[in-house]
């Protein structure tokens, strides 16, 4: 009887177990590749005649070497710029990021609505909300890394490109 119970027990520790695993898996999981993480992952819907949308994440470099983002791709956007907004005297300016996002060792860098971002140009569809917008990102180092950006309702925070 006692090893009944035991065992009756450790059934639904087991089971528990399973289904908190399940609910981790179905999150955001983070993208790892090497040294890297990027984790936090997202889009916002884009609004009727926006002509561009902004791409935020945030990634982690664990490793002992500086990396860099160097490229990013994405089937649904004829180009993806790496921009950066910073304020100008007064004025808030949006500057297309040439060489690309550094990303030091043992820092963490965050792409934002307002600060460091990715612009999707030429965008086939307008991102719509609770789609999803698959990203390629290539760093100097660590090679490439597909991440899937969900897409949040659209709303402030962000900044105009026209
Ligand atoms: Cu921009």
């Amino acid at each position: 009887m006692k090893t009944f119970t035991k065992l009756a027990f450790l059934g639904i520790f087991a089971a528990t177990g399973i289904i908190i695993a399940g609910a981790t898996a179905a999150q955001d999981a983070p993208a790892k590749l090497g040294d890297l993480e990027v984790t936090g992952a997202f889009t916002k819907a884009m609004l009727p005649g926006q002509p561009v949308g902004g791409g935020y994440f945030t990634i982690k470099n664990n490793g002992k070497s500086d990396d860099m983002l160097v490229s990013v791709s994405s089937p649904v956007a004829g180009t993806v710029e790496m921009h950066e907004m910073a304020m100008q005297g007064e004025v808030m300016k949006m500057r297309k990021l040439d060489t690309g996002i550094a990303i030091p060792a043992g820092k963490t860098v965050e792409l934002t609505p307002g600060g460091l971002h990715l612009m999707f140009l030429k965008v086939k569809e307008p991102f719509k909300q609770g789609g999803k917008v698959p990203v390629t990102l290539s760093f100097e180092k660590a090679g490439k890394v597909d991440i899937t950006l969900p897409v949040e309702a659209a709303g402030p925070g962000g900044h105009e490109h026209k």
